[in-house]
Protein backbone atom coordinates (compact mmCIF):
# COMPACT_ATOMS: atom_id res chain seq x y z
CA UNK A 1 0.00 0.00 0.00
CA UNK A 2 1.36 3.37 -1.03
CA UNK A 3 2.38 5.81 1.96
CA UNK A 4 1.19 9.13 2.08
CA UNK A 5 3.92 11.40 4.13
CA UNK A 6 2.61 14.81 3.02
CA UNK A 7 -1.29 14.51 3.70
CA UNK A 8 -2.07 16.67 7.00
CA UNK A 9 -2.33 13.17 8.37
CA UNK A 10 -0.07 10.84 7.29
CA UNK A 11 -1.32 7.42 6.14
CA UNK A 12 -1.27 4.24 4.32
CA UNK A 13 -4.90 3.70 4.45
CA UNK A 14 -5.56 5.62 1.22
CA UNK A 15 -7.35 8.22 3.18
CA UNK A 16 -6.65 10.59 -0.11
CA UNK A 17 -9.20 8.84 -1.79
CA UNK A 18 -11.94 8.10 1.43
CA UNK A 19 -13.50 12.01 1.41
CA UNK A 20 -15.74 11.46 4.26
CA UNK A 21 -13.42 9.64 6.42
CA UNK A 22 -10.53 12.31 6.12
CA UNK A 23 -12.95 14.92 7.07
CA UNK A 24 -13.94 13.39 10.04
CA UNK A 25 -10.41 12.76 11.26
CA UNK A 26 -9.37 16.40 10.01
CA UNK A 27 -12.14 17.21 12.46
CA UNK A 28 -10.98 15.23 15.07
CA UNK A 29 -7.54 16.05 14.59
CA UNK A 30 -7.64 19.83 16.08
CA UNK A 31 -9.49 18.31 19.51
CA UNK A 32 -6.70 15.31 19.85
CA UNK A 33 -3.82 18.80 19.60
CA UNK A 34 -6.18 20.28 21.90
CA UNK A 35 -5.97 17.44 24.70
CA UNK A 36 -2.29 16.71 23.60
CA UNK A 37 -1.59 20.90 24.98
CA UNK A 38 -3.95 20.74 27.85
CA UNK A 39 -3.51 16.38 28.99
CA UNK A 40 0.27 15.94 27.42
CA UNK A 41 3.35 16.54 28.91
CA UNK A 42 3.97 19.63 31.22
CA UNK A 43 6.91 22.00 29.69
CA UNK A 44 8.76 21.54 26.49
CA UNK A 45 6.78 21.52 23.86
CA UNK A 46 9.05 24.12 22.09
CA UNK A 47 12.28 21.96 23.42
CA UNK A 48 13.87 20.08 20.02
CA UNK A 49 13.61 16.56 20.85
CA UNK A 50 15.45 13.83 18.91
CA UNK A 51 12.56 11.44 18.27
CA UNK A 52 11.50 8.44 15.84
CA UNK A 53 8.69 9.01 13.62
CA UNK A 54 6.98 6.12 11.98
CA UNK A 55 6.79 7.01 8.18
CA UNK A 56 5.94 3.65 7.24
CA UNK A 57 5.24 -0.20 7.56
CA UNK A 58 8.74 -1.84 6.07
CA UNK A 59 10.55 -3.90 8.46
CA UNK A 60 13.60 -2.08 6.85
CA UNK A 61 13.02 1.43 7.40
CA UNK A 62 9.77 2.17 9.27
CA UNK A 63 11.17 5.26 11.07
CA UNK A 64 12.73 8.55 10.58
CA UNK A 65 15.06 9.72 13.67
CA UNK A 66 15.44 13.98 13.91
CA UNK A 67 15.18 17.06 15.73
CA UNK A 68 10.86 17.53 16.80
CA UNK A 69 9.10 19.57 18.33
CA UNK A 70 6.66 17.49 20.14
CA UNK A 71 3.36 19.11 18.97
CA UNK A 72 4.75 18.96 15.03
CA UNK A 73 5.39 15.32 15.74
CA UNK A 74 3.14 13.71 12.68
CA UNK A 75 0.69 11.87 14.17
CA UNK A 76 -0.34 9.45 11.41
CA UNK A 77 -2.25 5.79 10.23
CA UNK A 78 -0.49 2.97 9.79
CA UNK A 79 -1.42 -0.69 9.31
CA UNK A 80 0.86 -3.37 8.47
CA UNK A 81 0.25 -4.95 5.14
CA UNK A 82 -2.46 -7.46 4.68
CA UNK A 83 -1.52 -11.14 4.76
CA UNK A 84 -2.70 -12.33 1.30
CA UNK A 85 -5.52 -14.96 1.93
CA UNK A 86 -5.48 -14.65 5.94
CA UNK A 87 -7.72 -16.87 7.70
CA UNK A 88 -9.06 -16.49 11.34
CA UNK A 89 -6.78 -18.40 13.59
CA UNK A 90 -8.83 -19.74 16.69
CA UNK A 91 -12.59 -20.20 17.97
CA UNK A 92 -15.25 -21.75 16.18
CA UNK A 93 -14.72 -20.05 12.73
CA UNK A 94 -11.22 -21.51 12.62
CA UNK A 95 -10.01 -21.27 8.95
CA UNK A 96 -12.65 -19.16 7.54
CA UNK A 97 -11.55 -15.97 5.91
CA UNK A 98 -11.00 -13.08 7.89
CA UNK A 99 -13.39 -9.98 8.22
CA UNK A 100 -12.49 -6.61 5.88
CA UNK A 101 -15.53 -4.80 7.10
CA UNK A 102 -16.79 -5.24 10.60
CA UNK A 103 -20.12 -7.85 11.27
CA UNK A 104 -22.85 -6.81 12.44
CA UNK A 105 -23.62 -9.36 15.17
CA UNK A 106 -19.68 -8.35 16.53
CA UNK A 107 -20.42 -4.55 16.08
CA UNK A 108 -20.52 -4.13 20.05
CA UNK A 109 -17.96 -6.24 20.99
CA UNK A 110 -15.55 -5.23 18.36
CA UNK A 111 -16.27 -1.70 19.85
CA UNK A 112 -15.96 -2.01 22.91
CA UNK A 113 -12.46 -3.79 22.75
CA UNK A 114 -11.04 -0.90 20.69
CA UNK A 115 -12.69 1.47 23.13
CA UNK A 116 -10.90 -0.13 26.15
CA UNK A 117 -7.89 -0.39 24.10
CA UNK A 118 -8.01 2.97 22.81
CA UNK A 119 -8.29 4.60 26.31
CA UNK A 120 -5.17 3.58 28.08
CA UNK A 121 -2.66 5.11 25.48
CA UNK A 122 -3.64 8.60 26.15
CA UNK A 123 -4.25 7.79 29.66
CA UNK A 124 -0.71 7.02 30.00
CA UNK A 125 0.25 9.98 28.75
CA UNK A 126 -1.77 11.56 31.18
CA UNK A 127 -0.64 9.90 34.00
CA UNK A 128 3.11 10.63 33.02
CA UNK A 129 2.66 14.34 32.27
CA UNK A 130 4.39 15.85 35.08
CA UNK A 131 7.81 13.67 34.52
CA UNK A 132 9.63 15.61 32.30
CA UNK A 133 10.13 17.99 35.03
CA UNK A 134 12.23 15.56 36.82
CA UNK A 135 13.83 13.48 34.44
CA UNK A 136 17.36 11.99 35.44
CA UNK A 137 18.83 12.56 31.63
CA UNK A 138 18.08 14.14 28.77
CA UNK A 139 18.52 10.65 26.97
CA UNK A 140 15.74 9.49 30.07
CA UNK A 141 13.91 12.87 29.15
CA UNK A 142 14.36 11.85 25.18
CA UNK A 143 12.66 8.42 26.28
CA UNK A 144 10.12 9.58 28.26
CA UNK A 145 8.56 11.61 25.49
CA UNK A 146 9.45 9.24 22.56
CA UNK A 147 7.04 6.67 24.46
CA UNK A 148 4.12 9.96 24.90
CA UNK A 149 4.12 10.41 21.58
CA UNK A 150 3.69 6.64 20.11
CA UNK A 151 1.14 6.55 23.16
CA UNK A 152 -0.67 9.80 21.01
CA UNK A 153 0.23 7.69 17.74
CA UNK A 154 -1.76 4.64 19.16
CA UNK A 155 -5.08 6.87 20.24
CA UNK A 156 -4.55 7.82 16.14
CA UNK A 157 -4.78 3.72 15.57
CA UNK A 158 -7.67 3.60 17.65
CA UNK A 159 -9.78 6.65 16.51
CA UNK A 160 -8.83 5.71 12.93
CA UNK A 161 -10.82 2.23 13.64
CA UNK A 162 -13.65 3.83 14.92
CA UNK A 163 -14.07 6.53 12.76
CA UNK A 164 -13.63 4.19 9.69
CA UNK A 165 -15.75 1.02 10.66
CA UNK A 166 -18.01 2.44 13.46
CA UNK A 167 -20.23 5.28 11.82
CA UNK A 168 -21.53 8.13 14.29
CA UNK A 169 -21.28 5.81 17.72
CA UNK A 170 -17.63 5.39 16.36
CA UNK A 171 -17.59 9.27 16.24
CA UNK A 172 -18.67 9.80 19.39
CA UNK A 173 -16.53 6.88 21.22
CA UNK A 174 -13.27 8.56 19.63
CA UNK A 175 -14.56 12.18 20.68
CA UNK A 176 -14.72 10.39 24.33
CA UNK A 177 -11.33 9.14 24.31
CA UNK A 178 -9.85 12.51 24.71
CA UNK A 179 -12.75 13.33 27.41
CA UNK A 180 -12.26 10.92 30.30
CA UNK A 181 -9.08 11.28 31.96
CA UNK A 182 -6.25 9.34 34.26
CA UNK A 183 -7.45 9.92 37.95
CA UNK A 184 -10.46 12.05 37.14
CA UNK A 185 -12.92 10.94 39.76
CA UNK A 186 -15.93 12.09 37.78
CA UNK A 187 -14.68 10.79 34.14
CA UNK A 188 -11.53 8.11 34.95
CA UNK A 189 -10.00 6.04 32.55
CA UNK A 190 -11.38 2.68 32.41
CA UNK A 191 -8.82 0.12 33.65
CA UNK A 192 -7.54 0.53 37.11
CA UNK A 193 -4.00 0.96 36.38
CA UNK A 194 -4.22 3.82 34.11
CA UNK A 195 -5.53 5.88 36.98
CA UNK A 196 -3.20 5.24 39.09
CA UNK A 197 -0.81 8.48 39.37
CA UNK A 198 3.09 8.05 38.06
CA UNK A 199 4.77 10.90 39.76
CA UNK A 200 8.48 9.55 39.93
CA UNK A 201 10.50 7.59 37.71
CA UNK A 202 10.74 4.77 39.88
CA UNK A 203 7.21 4.23 39.06
CA UNK A 204 7.54 4.78 35.52
CA UNK A 205 10.49 2.41 34.70
CA UNK A 206 8.40 -0.21 36.46
CA UNK A 207 4.93 1.27 34.43
CA UNK A 208 7.04 0.61 31.29
CA UNK A 209 8.17 -2.43 31.85
CA UNK A 210 5.03 -4.12 33.25
CA UNK A 211 1.95 -2.09 32.31
CA UNK A 212 3.69 -1.57 28.39
CA UNK A 213 4.01 -5.31 28.25
CA UNK A 214 0.30 -6.27 29.31
CA UNK A 215 0.10 -3.38 26.68
CA UNK A 216 2.55 -5.75 24.09
CA UNK A 217 0.40 -8.83 25.09
CA UNK A 218 -2.82 -7.51 24.36
CA UNK A 219 -1.98 -6.06 21.52
CA UNK A 220 -0.74 -9.72 19.96
CA UNK A 221 -4.42 -10.93 20.95
CA UNK A 222 -5.41 -8.50 19.27
CA UNK A 223 -3.09 -9.28 16.59
CA UNK A 224 -4.69 -12.36 15.94
CA UNK A 225 -8.05 -10.82 15.26
CA UNK A 226 -10.54 -11.91 12.64
CA UNK A 227 -11.46 -8.10 11.93
CA UNK A 228 -8.24 -8.01 10.02
CA UNK A 229 -8.10 -4.03 9.94
CA UNK A 230 -7.34 -4.47 13.93
CA UNK A 231 -5.13 -6.95 13.97
CA UNK A 232 -3.06 -4.84 11.13
CA UNK A 233 -3.28 -2.20 13.07
CA UNK A 234 -2.22 -4.03 16.11
CA UNK A 235 0.60 -5.75 14.43
CA UNK A 236 2.56 -2.43 13.41
CA UNK A 237 1.79 -1.22 17.12
CA UNK A 238 3.58 -3.78 18.18
CA UNK A 239 6.92 -3.01 16.63
CA UNK A 240 6.64 0.64 18.25
CA UNK A 241 6.27 -1.30 21.64
CA UNK A 242 9.18 -2.58 22.19
CA UNK A 243 11.17 0.13 22.77
CA UNK A 244 9.07 0.88 25.68
CA UNK A 245 9.18 -1.80 27.36
CA UNK A 246 13.16 -1.81 26.53
CA UNK A 247 13.09 1.65 28.81
CA UNK A 248 11.29 -0.15 31.41
CA UNK A 249 13.59 -2.81 31.77
CA UNK A 250 16.66 -1.43 31.26
CA UNK A 251 15.93 1.73 33.56
CA UNK A 252 15.23 -0.65 36.55
CA UNK A 253 18.40 -2.07 35.71
CA UNK A 254 19.98 0.79 36.05
CA UNK A 255 18.60 2.10 38.74
CA UNK A 256 19.95 -1.60 40.41
CA UNK A 257 23.17 -1.03 39.26
CA UNK A 258 23.40 2.46 40.78
CA UNK A 259 22.39 0.71 43.85
CA UNK A 260 24.98 -1.56 43.84
CA UNK A 261 27.63 0.78 43.30
CA UNK A 262 26.69 2.26 46.35
CA UNK A 263 26.03 -0.75 48.38
CA UNK A 264 30.09 -0.88 47.74
CA UNK A 265 31.00 2.23 48.87
CA UNK A 266 29.40 2.30 52.24
CA UNK A 267 30.14 -1.39 52.16
CA UNK A 268 26.88 -2.67 53.43
CA UNK A 269 22.87 -2.91 52.63
CA UNK A 270 21.80 -1.04 55.43
CA UNK A 271 18.54 0.52 53.42
CA UNK A 272 18.84 3.80 55.40
CA UNK A 273 22.45 4.63 54.45
CA UNK A 274 21.75 3.19 51.02
CA UNK A 275 19.26 6.15 50.84
CA UNK A 276 21.76 8.67 52.76
CA UNK A 277 23.95 7.79 50.02
CA UNK A 278 21.21 9.29 47.23
CA UNK A 279 20.20 5.68 45.96
CA UNK A 280 17.42 3.68 46.33
CA UNK A 281 17.94 0.60 48.45
CA UNK A 282 16.94 -2.80 46.87
CA UNK A 283 13.97 -3.45 48.97
CA UNK A 284 11.87 -0.29 48.41
CA UNK A 285 12.36 -1.38 44.47
CA UNK A 286 10.56 -4.68 45.47
CA UNK A 287 8.33 -2.87 47.26
CA UNK A 288 7.29 -0.52 44.12
CA UNK A 289 7.83 -4.11 42.09
CA UNK A 290 5.07 -5.71 43.88
CA UNK A 291 2.63 -2.37 43.40
CA UNK A 292 2.97 -2.17 39.72
CA UNK A 293 3.01 -5.96 38.72
CA UNK A 294 -0.12 -6.77 40.99
CA UNK A 295 -2.01 -3.71 39.16
CA UNK A 296 -0.70 -4.76 35.77
CA UNK A 297 -2.00 -8.47 36.26
CA UNK A 298 -5.41 -6.89 36.93
CA UNK A 299 -5.22 -5.92 33.13
CA UNK A 300 -6.13 -9.10 31.95
CA UNK A 301 -9.38 -9.55 33.29
CA UNK A 302 -10.65 -12.30 35.58
CA UNK A 303 -9.75 -15.36 35.46
CA UNK A 304 -13.05 -17.17 34.49
CA UNK A 305 -14.43 -14.81 31.68
CA UNK A 306 -17.47 -15.12 29.85
CA UNK A 307 -16.59 -12.24 27.62
CA UNK A 308 -13.21 -13.58 27.08
CA UNK A 309 -15.18 -16.85 26.20
CA UNK A 310 -17.35 -15.17 23.46
CA UNK A 311 -14.30 -13.01 22.19
CA UNK A 312 -12.44 -16.12 21.55
CA UNK A 313 -15.59 -18.43 20.02
CA UNK A 314 -16.13 -15.57 17.54
CA UNK A 315 -12.92 -14.88 16.15
CA UNK A 316 -12.55 -11.51 17.71
CA UNK A 317 -9.68 -11.59 20.24
CA UNK A 318 -7.26 -14.77 20.25
CA UNK A 319 -4.76 -15.71 22.58
CA UNK A 320 -1.13 -14.21 22.31
CA UNK A 321 0.78 -16.23 20.22
CA UNK A 322 -2.19 -18.34 18.91
CA UNK A 323 0.25 -19.89 16.63
CA UNK A 324 2.43 -21.67 19.45
CA UNK A 325 -0.98 -23.71 20.51
CA UNK A 326 -1.98 -26.92 19.39
CA UNK A 327 -5.37 -26.95 19.39
CA UNK A 328 -7.02 -23.69 17.83
CA UNK A 329 -10.52 -24.20 18.65
CA UNK A 330 -9.81 -24.92 22.39
CA UNK A 331 -13.75 -26.58 22.35
CA UNK A 332 -13.19 -29.24 25.03
CA UNK A 333 -9.45 -28.20 26.82
CA UNK A 334 -9.76 -27.45 30.17
CA UNK A 335 -7.20 -25.17 32.40
CA UNK A 336 -6.91 -25.88 36.09
CA UNK A 337 -7.33 -22.17 38.21
CA UNK A 338 -5.83 -21.34 41.89
CA UNK A 339 -9.01 -20.53 43.80
CA UNK A 340 -10.25 -19.08 46.99
CA UNK A 341 -11.51 -22.32 49.04
CA UNK A 342 -13.41 -20.28 51.37
CA UNK A 343 -12.70 -20.98 54.46
CA UNK A 344 -8.70 -19.25 54.05
CA UNK A 345 -7.23 -21.06 51.78
CA UNK A 346 -6.57 -22.32 47.99
CA UNK A 347 -7.99 -24.97 45.80
CA UNK A 348 -7.56 -26.02 42.05
CA UNK A 349 -10.59 -25.35 40.38
CA UNK A 350 -11.23 -26.52 36.37
CA UNK A 351 -12.48 -24.50 33.79
CA UNK A 352 -13.30 -25.00 30.35
CA UNK A 353 -10.40 -23.18 28.64
CA UNK A 354 -12.02 -20.29 26.55
CA UNK A 355 -13.44 -19.47 29.66
CA UNK A 356 -10.25 -18.83 31.04
CA UNK A 357 -8.34 -17.12 28.05
CA UNK A 358 -7.70 -14.35 30.44
CA UNK A 359 -5.75 -16.36 32.60
CA UNK A 360 -3.93 -17.86 29.64
CA UNK A 361 -2.40 -14.90 28.32
CA UNK A 362 -1.74 -13.57 31.77
CA UNK A 363 0.56 -17.17 32.26
CA UNK A 364 2.27 -16.22 29.56
CA UNK A 365 2.73 -12.48 30.57
CA UNK A 366 4.25 -13.61 33.80
CA UNK A 367 6.52 -15.66 32.49
CA UNK A 368 8.30 -13.25 30.37
CA UNK A 369 7.79 -10.99 33.44
CA UNK A 370 9.78 -13.29 35.71
CA UNK A 371 12.95 -13.20 32.66
CA UNK A 372 13.25 -9.09 33.22
CA UNK A 373 13.29 -10.07 37.11
CA UNK A 374 15.87 -12.92 36.76
CA UNK A 375 18.41 -10.80 34.54
CA UNK A 376 17.85 -8.26 37.39
CA UNK A 377 19.01 -11.17 39.63
CA UNK A 378 22.20 -11.72 38.42
CA UNK A 379 23.56 -8.11 38.79
CA UNK A 380 22.52 -8.31 42.27
CA UNK A 381 24.07 -11.96 42.26
CA UNK A 382 27.28 -10.72 40.36
CA UNK A 383 27.71 -8.20 43.12
CA UNK A 384 27.92 -10.65 45.63
CA UNK A 385 24.84 -9.95 47.63
CA UNK A 386 22.01 -12.39 48.71
CA UNK A 387 18.98 -10.19 48.36
CA UNK A 388 16.91 -11.51 45.66
CA UNK A 389 13.66 -9.61 43.71
CA UNK A 390 10.84 -11.86 43.34
CA UNK A 391 7.67 -11.30 41.27
CA UNK A 392 4.73 -11.23 43.96
CA UNK A 393 2.33 -14.14 43.48
CA UNK A 394 -1.08 -13.81 41.01
CA UNK A 395 -3.28 -13.73 44.23
CA UNK A 396 -1.32 -10.74 46.18
CA UNK A 397 -3.63 -7.52 45.84
CA UNK A 398 -6.02 -8.33 43.24
CA UNK A 399 -8.53 -6.16 42.66
CA UNK A 400 -10.25 -8.34 39.50
CA UNK A 401 -11.00 -11.72 39.20
CA UNK A 402 -11.24 -15.12 41.98
CA UNK A 403 -9.03 -12.98 44.05
CA UNK A 404 -10.26 -9.87 43.96
CA UNK A 405 -10.27 -7.60 47.79
CA UNK A 406 -8.89 -11.31 49.19
CA UNK A 407 -5.36 -10.17 51.23
CA UNK A 408 -2.87 -12.29 50.64
CA UNK A 409 0.98 -12.15 51.31
CA UNK A 410 3.32 -11.80 48.31
CA UNK A 411 3.48 -15.81 48.14
CA UNK A 412 0.30 -15.57 48.11
CA UNK A 413 -0.51 -17.29 50.82
CA UNK A 414 -4.44 -15.72 52.16
CA UNK A 415 -4.32 -13.86 55.29
CA UNK A 416 -6.57 -11.87 58.09
CA UNK A 417 -7.15 -8.72 57.17
CA UNK A 418 -5.36 -7.24 60.33
CA UNK A 419 -2.41 -9.04 59.13
CA UNK A 420 -2.52 -7.64 56.25
CA UNK A 421 -3.15 -3.82 57.38
CA UNK A 422 -0.07 -4.54 59.86
CA UNK A 423 2.35 -5.69 57.34
CA UNK A 424 1.28 -3.58 54.26
CA UNK A 425 4.06 -1.32 54.32
CA UNK A 426 6.77 -4.48 54.25
CA UNK A 427 5.26 -5.13 51.34
CA UNK A 428 3.89 -2.17 49.27
CA UNK A 429 4.95 1.18 49.15
CA UNK A 430 4.26 3.50 51.77
CA UNK A 431 3.90 6.96 52.30
CA UNK A 432 7.36 7.33 53.72
CA UNK A 433 8.35 5.62 50.75
CA UNK A 434 6.99 7.60 48.14
CA UNK A 435 8.45 10.50 49.99
CA UNK A 436 12.10 9.68 49.32
CA UNK A 437 11.57 8.62 45.67
CA UNK A 438 9.99 11.78 44.66
CA UNK A 439 12.42 13.90 47.34
CA UNK A 440 15.36 12.11 44.95
CA UNK A 441 13.55 13.62 41.73
CA UNK A 442 15.92 16.32 40.76
CA UNK A 443 16.45 17.22 36.59
CA UNK A 444 19.82 16.92 35.31
CA UNK A 445 19.80 18.47 31.88
CA UNK A 446 23.31 18.42 31.23
CA UNK A 447 23.79 16.15 28.41
CA UNK A 448 25.78 12.40 29.62
CA UNK A 449 25.02 13.56 33.50
CA UNK A 450 22.68 11.09 35.44
CA UNK A 451 20.89 11.66 38.52
CA UNK A 452 22.64 10.20 41.47
CA UNK A 453 20.39 6.94 41.55
CA UNK A 454 20.52 6.14 38.20
CA UNK A 455 23.66 4.81 36.29
CA UNK A 456 24.04 5.74 32.72
CA UNK A 457 22.93 3.54 29.89
CA UNK A 458 25.07 1.34 27.85
CA UNK A 459 24.37 3.07 24.67
CA UNK A 460 22.80 5.83 23.36
CA UNK A 461 19.84 6.62 20.43
CA UNK A 462 20.27 4.73 17.30
CA UNK A 463 23.89 4.78 17.53
CA UNK A 464 24.55 8.46 19.02
CA UNK A 465 26.47 8.35 22.31
CA UNK A 466 25.06 8.99 25.70
CA UNK A 467 26.22 12.10 25.66
CA UNK A 468 24.61 13.57 22.99
CA UNK A 469 22.30 16.38 23.01
CA UNK A 470 18.63 14.98 22.90
CA UNK A 471 16.57 17.45 24.18
CA UNK A 472 17.42 21.47 23.24
CA UNK A 473 15.97 23.08 25.88
N1 LIG B 1 -9.74 -2.39 35.75
O1 LIG B 1 -15.01 -10.41 32.10
P1 LIG B 1 -13.83 -9.58 32.55
C1 LIG B 1 -1.80 -0.80 26.87
C2 LIG B 1 -13.81 -5.07 34.08
S1 LIG B 1 -2.43 -1.87 28.05
C3 LIG B 1 -11.06 -2.06 35.76
O2 LIG B 1 -12.67 -10.29 33.04
P2 LIG B 1 -12.86 -9.07 30.00
C4 LIG B 1 -0.91 0.28 27.31
C5 LIG B 1 -14.26 -5.43 32.68
O3 LIG B 1 -14.20 -4.30 31.82
C6 LIG B 1 -3.51 -3.00 27.17
N2 LIG B 1 -12.02 -2.87 35.28
O4 LIG B 1 -13.46 -8.63 31.37
C7 LIG B 1 0.01 0.06 28.32
C8 LIG B 1 -15.63 -5.94 32.92
O5 LIG B 1 -16.49 -4.81 33.10
P3 LIG B 1 -18.07 -4.90 32.84
C9 LIG B 1 -4.94 -2.51 27.07
C10 LIG B 1 -11.65 -4.05 34.75
O6 LIG B 1 -13.65 -8.33 29.02
C11 LIG B 1 0.82 1.10 28.74
C12 LIG B 1 -15.52 -6.62 34.26
O7 LIG B 1 -14.36 -6.08 34.88
N3 LIG B 1 -5.68 -3.33 26.15
O8 LIG B 1 -2.10 -0.94 25.73
O9 LIG B 1 -12.70 -10.53 29.85
C13 LIG B 1 0.75 2.35 28.16
C14 LIG B 1 -15.45 -8.13 34.11
O10 LIG B 1 -14.17 -8.50 33.63
C15 LIG B 1 -10.32 -4.46 34.71
C16 LIG B 1 -6.77 -4.03 26.47
O11 LIG B 1 -7.20 -4.01 27.58
C17 LIG B 1 -9.35 -3.57 35.24
N4 LIG B 1 -8.04 -3.89 35.22
O12 LIG B 1 -11.34 -8.57 30.11
C18 LIG B 1 -0.18 2.56 27.14
C19 LIG B 1 -7.41 -4.83 25.36
N5 LIG B 1 -10.27 -5.69 34.14
O13 LIG B 1 -18.25 -5.17 31.38
C20 LIG B 1 -0.98 1.53 26.72
C21 LIG B 1 -8.87 -4.66 25.21
C22 LIG B 1 -11.53 -6.04 33.86
O14 LIG B 1 -18.57 -5.99 33.71
N6 LIG B 1 -9.63 -5.10 26.38
N7 LIG B 1 -12.36 -5.06 34.20
O15 LIG B 1 -18.53 -3.50 33.22
C23 LIG B 1 -9.88 -6.39 26.70
O16 LIG B 1 -9.42 -7.27 26.03
C24 LIG B 1 -10.73 -6.70 27.87
O17 LIG B 1 -11.69 -5.71 28.01
C25 LIG B 1 -9.96 -6.83 29.22
C26 LIG B 1 -10.95 -7.31 30.31
C27 LIG B 1 -8.79 -7.77 29.07
C28 LIG B 1 -9.46 -5.48 29.70
FE1 LIG C 1 0.54 1.91 23.37
FE1 LIG D 1 3.53 1.48 25.11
Amino acid sequence: MTIDTIARIPNNVDLADNRALRRALEHWQPRFLEWWREMGPTRFQNAEIYLRTAIGVDAAGWARYGMVRMPEYRWGIFLADPEPDRRIGFGDLYGEPVWRQVPGEHRASLRRLIVTQGDTEPASVEQQRLLGMTAPSLYDLRNLFQINVEEGRHLWAMAYLLHAYFGRDGREEAEALLERHAGDPERPRILGTFNEPIEEWLSFLFFTCFTDRDGKFQLKALAESGFDPLSRTCRFMLAEEAHHMFVGATGIARVIKRTLEVMAEINGDDPARVREAGAIDLPTIQRFLNFWFSSSLDLFGAEISSNAAGYFAAGLKGRPDERRYDDHVAAAAVLTLEAPDGRGGVAPRQVPLRNAINEVARRAYMRECDNAVRRWNRQIAEAGHDFRLALPSPRFRRAIGLWAGIPTDPQGRPIPEEAWRARRDEWLPSAADRDFVKALMRPVTAPGKMAGWIAPPEHGINGLPVDYEYVRL
